[in-house]
């Protein structure tokens, strides 16, 4: 069945590994169709907005969203994050986030003797609220006395719908649940965080829930890795810390990300964790495998999970072999030429039969 994928390259480094991704994916032999839509911040110079009016209700007709970056000098963060990227998360009932950090073969983590075998993490990211609602305000504006307010909304459905998919992730992994909190500091969301998500814990018998301080956790994901196995958290703390995940995976440039609507009425969206990157954009430099990474992560979400296994395939075996690397990781490549490599590899697996792990 051909599925329509709408491409949303973005900004920066977007519109250079998002193509990078598209050619590995075309590889698969899955029969997907690619629709560009070239929002972002251009489209803001254009016309004031990062996307059209009736932008979401094009989005409504896809089978799943591609997304490279959002972000660039031009427009201030807030405007273009709050135009593109965050109203497609609530308007699409995008609930989880959820990103892995696994270190890839071939790869140094900058924690040093790390193994692939000892950096296995699954974060699951709540999506929609917590310090990310929108809700708050500023008065007095331009004077001495000015202020602002932004308040952080939590709600029961949003953090039982977050904590249930991480316990079922848990559950078919290693049965091992850290709750990312501050309910040590915090009087009131906190505290009833930790009362859902751990409340939930007699439903998911085989699973161990343990509450770690989101400060101690940045801490222990440095020190012990191989103790983490998934991590449920709010939106703010989860996107801080996966970012660290990043960095011990090896790179902001190897992260990848699914935004999902779990009921499945909405179109998913997937990105590479990384931002725009205004510093090496257009430069041919920046690391696509984040963003293939999320396009396995796409197949998987549209119940291609054999094609998603054959692109996680092909990305360890470039990975392992280093001929094609970017800069970041010590190589030489170029963005097109890791593409190339990983849809050669693709290619390559494809012909060679069933598909293999690893
Ligand atoms: N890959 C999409 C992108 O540009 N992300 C940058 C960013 O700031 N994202 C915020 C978030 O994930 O909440």
């Amino acid at each position: 069945m051909m599925r329509r994928i709408a491409v949303i390259e973005g900004d920066g480094v977007g519109k250079e590994v998002i193509p990078a991704g598209v050619s590995v994916l075309t590889a698969t032999g899955v029969p997907l169709e690619f629709e560009p839509l070239p929002w972002g911040c251009d489209h803001h110079q254009r016309t004031g907005r990062m996307m059209p009016v009736d932008g979401l209700s094009t989005l409504a007709g896809f089978d799943a969203i591609y997304l490279g970056a959002v972000g660039w000098p031009s427009v201030p963060d807030d405007v273009s994050l709050w135009g593109l990227l965050l109203p497609i998360r609530k308007h699409f009932h995008q609930d989880v986030n959820v990103r892995p950090v696994r270190l890839l073969p071939g790869i140094r983590s900058p924690l040093a003797g790390r193994t692939a075998a000892q950096v296995d993490m699954l974060f699951v990211r709540e999506n929609t609220e917590g310090e990310y609602s929108g809700a708050g305000g500023r008065v007095h504006q331009g004077t001495a006395h000015e202020a602002a307010v932004e308040v952080p909304v939590f709600t029961r459905r949003a953090i039982e719908r977050t904590a249930r998919f991480a316990y079922g992730r848990a559950g078919e992994r290693r049965r091992h649940l850290i709750n990312v909190t501050k309910s040590n500091a915090s009087r009131h969301a906190y505290p009833f965080w930790d009362e859902v998500v751990e409340g939930l814990a007699t439903d998911y018998p085989t699973v161990r829930v343990e509450r770690v301080l989101v400060d101690a956790m940045a801490a222990r994901m440095v020190s012990h890795p191989d103790s983490i196995d998934v991590a449920v958290g709010s939106n703010l703390f989860a996107d801080i810390l996966t970012d660290l995940g990043a960095a011990i995976q090896g790179g902001m440039g190897l992260a990848a990300s699914a935004n999902l609507c779990l009921d499945g009425d909405w179109p998913s969206l997937f990105e590479p964790v990384h931002g725009s990157a205004p510093d090496i954009a257009g430069k041919g430099r920046a690391n696509p495998i984040g963003a293939i990474l999320a396009g396995a992560l796409m197949l998987r979400a549209l119940g291609e999970d054999a094609a998603g296994t054959l692109v996680e395939a092909a990305v360890a075996e470039v990975t392992l072999g280093g001929q094609a690397l970017t800069a970041d990781l010590g190589g030489s490549a170029s963005t097109t030429e890791v593409g190339d490599a990983v849809a050669a590899a693709v290619r390559r697996r494809r012909t060679a039969g069933p598909v293999a792990a690893g």
